[in-house]
């Protein structure tokens, strides 16, 4: 049996009050694990960058086995722009690469860097016209009940690429569950740690990483997720936060 464990902290109030986000994260665990897993969300939560938190909520919950879903892992290639702008532009022609129309890039990035502070979850973007399709206002939906099926495997294979951060670690399993969703055709992800700069584009074809998408010091992260027209939100957002997924090494890449 796993269970889904997830974690938000936030300053000042809670989420739901008001709060700031501070930081979340979402794992798929065996019950031996919960304890040093709980432990290990908590002194992150008390220790993140982006500031004190106040208010932390940790959810355990029991997942049906037979319910999961298992994903291969999107193959990961980067980018090198040297710079915010060059690297905004490279993800802007991925993201149109991946289908999504030029306006509704546009469109979603202003959204995006219209936000006075981070979401705790992404927006819902219409991949033609760029109108955000979610009515979660701040909170944003949040992807959940999703995590890497062996683990030893998994640290080998970003090792070998290079990659030993817990955000590529998070990220490219936050990203190949997003992509695998119904009317789902491209995310554009940066993180909101002031200190780590790279961002990224998914799609069914892969993850592209542009280790510069904001200027170092910004709290301002964000996920925007486009969906084709048409797609029903309630059938995606329900796969988004509650279809549990585990995703593996793709076995030709073992
Ligand atoms: N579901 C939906 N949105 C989320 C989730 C989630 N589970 N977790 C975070 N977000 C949103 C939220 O708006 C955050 O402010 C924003 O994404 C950034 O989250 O290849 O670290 O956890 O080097 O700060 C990407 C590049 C790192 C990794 C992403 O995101 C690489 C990162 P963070
Ligand atoms: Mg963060």
């Amino acid at each position: 049996m796993l269970y889904s464990v997830r974690m938000r902290a936030a300053q000042g109030a809670a989420h739901e009050a008001g709060g700031r986000h501070i930081s979340g994260a979402e794992r798929m665990v065996s019950q031996e694990q919960i304890a040093p897993l709980t432990q290990n969300m908590l002194e992150r939560a008390f220790t993140h960058s982006r500031g004190q938190a106040d208010f932390i909520h940790i959810t355990i919950e029991s997942v049906p086995a037979e319910a999961i879903r298992l994903l291969p892992l999107l193959p990961i290639t980067t980018v090198d722009a040297p710079d915010v702008e060059s690297g905004r532009l490279a993800a802007k022609a991925a993201l149109a690469a991946a289908g999504v129309a030029g306006k509704a890039v546009e469109a979603g990035l202003e959204q995006l860097l219209a936000l006075g502070d981070s979401m705790r979850g992404a927006m819902l973007i219409c991949a033609e016209t760029g109108s955000r399709l979610d009515a979660s206002g701040m909170r944003g939906i949040r992807v959940s009940r999703m995590d890497i099926a062996d683990d030893t495997q998994f640290i080998r294979w970003l090792s070998r690429q290079g990659f030993g951060n817990i955000h590529i670690r998070e990220a490219v399993v936050l990203a190949t569950k997003v992509v695998s969703a119904p009317g789902m055709i491209a995310e554009l992800c940066w993180s909101d740690d002031p200190e780590y700069t790279a961002g990224y584009v998914a799609s069914p074809q892969g993850y592209i990483r542009f280790p510069k998408l904001k200027p170092y010091g910004s709290p301002q992260g964000g996920r925007l997720f486009f969906v084709r027209p048409g797609t029903s939100v309630e059938a995606l957002t329900a796969y988004l936060e509650t279809q549990p997924v585990l995703v593996a090494v793709p076995k030709e890449a073992e």
